[in-house]
């Protein structure tokens, strides 16, 4: 599924992991080619064009956060506009008990009855009773197809034989459900090549005498724009509720997936991913553009980052490290924050300037007993280290249940953290922790 497109945002996103900092003239290749990513997956441009401008201006305009890199941040920004972009209000079915139906609309073979059948499927898996109606007069295997698949997944089914009007057919059809007791009515219509009137009159009929709850819009997800545009010729004739995204395990682009909702302004509810009756998803944009992005690790990590990392003070820390006035309760503040986020060890492979150190295998076990000792240490202790003689050196080691060796170390290395921290007041916008 979206192999072009997710290939393509790997290229930009691998690229852009050397970016030092956000300016508007740095992003504006990785923005070209994003948009190009997308124009190619056959999204609307108009969609491509307000996607680049968003992802454009946050990046831009966001905070800078601390413990990711540029190149995440961007990362993170385009899985949220990707999220938005597909996202909707409403993308579920109701699971009430009470009596209503469904009716599926849709071009000729993008998926209606088969569609049907997985819907069915999907409501007696929460406990609903379902009736599927062939309401296609039209094609002469229509009533015998969906007659097969209901007797597949075991559900109620209704058709009136040699009838030709779907409006009689749906007439006896609710009233067969209500004498059962059934839950659902599942209408499947026809389809036609092309829209036209003589579909739209039949369709409008159904959906008059029906009153269904739900109207979906099937769309065959390899058809791309096309897709997109019919459904919105549906949508001026009908009161469509939602859409059925189908064929996504082929070799769909991912153009309808992203631009269906924003151009449309209806909510994806479920995608066809097979043609087995189980091949069938509730649709999640989250899910979704994590699928065609492929950065799940990175989107959580900067998530991680912007839910605990307390701006104000990396801020404070950072100006600190400037002036080289950074002290060991700066050390303990930013240590016990970025611990906050996690398992150290993952967390550290992933954070600006540890790649480049290689595989350290970073101990969670020493940075505890590091914690440790710089807890046992005076607040004048923490601030001027120079004062720790060796009687002190014996009442710390001893509160933090540590080795003096141990914490000779940790203030020779200290120290010297301190020196290179001197070095380089210029230091850029992202804190870089050293590795213990
Ligand atoms: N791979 C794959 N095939 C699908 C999916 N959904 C439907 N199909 C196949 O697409 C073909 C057409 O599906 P139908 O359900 O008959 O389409 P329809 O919209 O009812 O077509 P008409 O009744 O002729 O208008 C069938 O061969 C299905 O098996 C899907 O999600 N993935
Ligand atoms: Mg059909």
């Amino acid at each position: 599924m979206f192999d072009m497109i997710s290939q393509r945002f790997q290229k930009i996103f691998r690229d852009l992991r050397g970016m030092g900092k956000i300016t508007e003239k740095n992003i504006q290749d990785p923005l070209r080619e994003i948009r190009k990513a997308l124009l190619e997956a056959d999204v609307n441009y108009k969609v491509a064009k307000q996607f680049i401008e968003s992802v454009k201006s946050r990046s831009l305009g966001e905070k800078v956060l601390m413990s990711v890199t540029p190149g995440q941040q961007i990362v993170k920004i385009v899985f949220d506009e990707m999220v938005s972009l597909m996202n909707q209000e409403k993308g579920d079915l109701s699971l009430s008990l009470n009596f209503s139906s469904l009716m599926l609309v849709g071009l000729q073979g993008s998926g209606k009855t088969t569609t049907a059948g997985k819907i069915s499927r999907f409501l007696q898996s929460h406990k609903l009773s379902t009736m599927m109606v062939a309401a296609d007069t039209k094609r002469l295997a229509a009533r015998a197809q969906l007659k097969t698949i209901a007797e597949k997944i075991g559900s109620d089914y209704f058709t009136i034989e040699n009838e030709e009007s779907p409006a009689v057919i749906i007439n006896a059809a609710k009233e067969a459900a209500r004498m059962k007791g059934i839950n659902r009515l599942i209408v499947d219509t026809a389809g036609r090549l092309h829209v036209d009137q003589e579909l739209m009159k039949e369709l409008q009929e159904i959906q008059k005498i029906l009153q269904p709850e739900e109207v979906l819009f099937v769309a065959d997800s390899t058809t791309g724009q096309d897709a997109v545009n019919i459904c919105r010729e549906f949508s001026s004739s009908l009161t469509l509720t939602g859409i059925v995204l189908t064929k996504m395990d082929g070799d769909a682009r991912g153009g309808a997936a992203l631009s269906m909702t924003f151009t449309t302004g209806k909510s994806i509810n479920f995608v066809g991913i097979g043609e087995k009756m189980d091949d069938f998803e509730a649709f999640y944009p989250d899910r979704m553009a994590s699928r065609i992005l492929g950065m799940g690790d990175i989107v959580s990590l900067v998530e991680k980052a912007q839910k605990t990392i307390d701006e104000k003070t990396a801020k404070d820390i950072e100006e600190k490290i400037k002036r080289a006035r950074f002290d060991l309760n700066d050390f303990l503040v930013s240590f016990s924050q970025i611990r906050k986020m996690g398992p150290i060890g993952n967390l550290m492979k992933m954070m600006p300037g540890m790649n480049a150190l290689g595989n350290i295998d970073i101990d969670e076990k020493e940075l505890s007993h590091i914690e440790a000792l710089i807890k046992s240490m005076t607040v004048r202790e923490r601030t001027h280290p120079e004062i720790i003689d060796g009687s002190r050196k014996k009442r710390i080691a001893q509160g933090a249940g540590r080795s003096v060796q141990e914490l000779n170390s940790l203030l020779k290395r200290f120290s010297l953290m301190r020196k290179m921290m001197k070095n380089m007041p210029k230091m850029g916008k992202h804190l870089k922790i050293p590795a213990f």
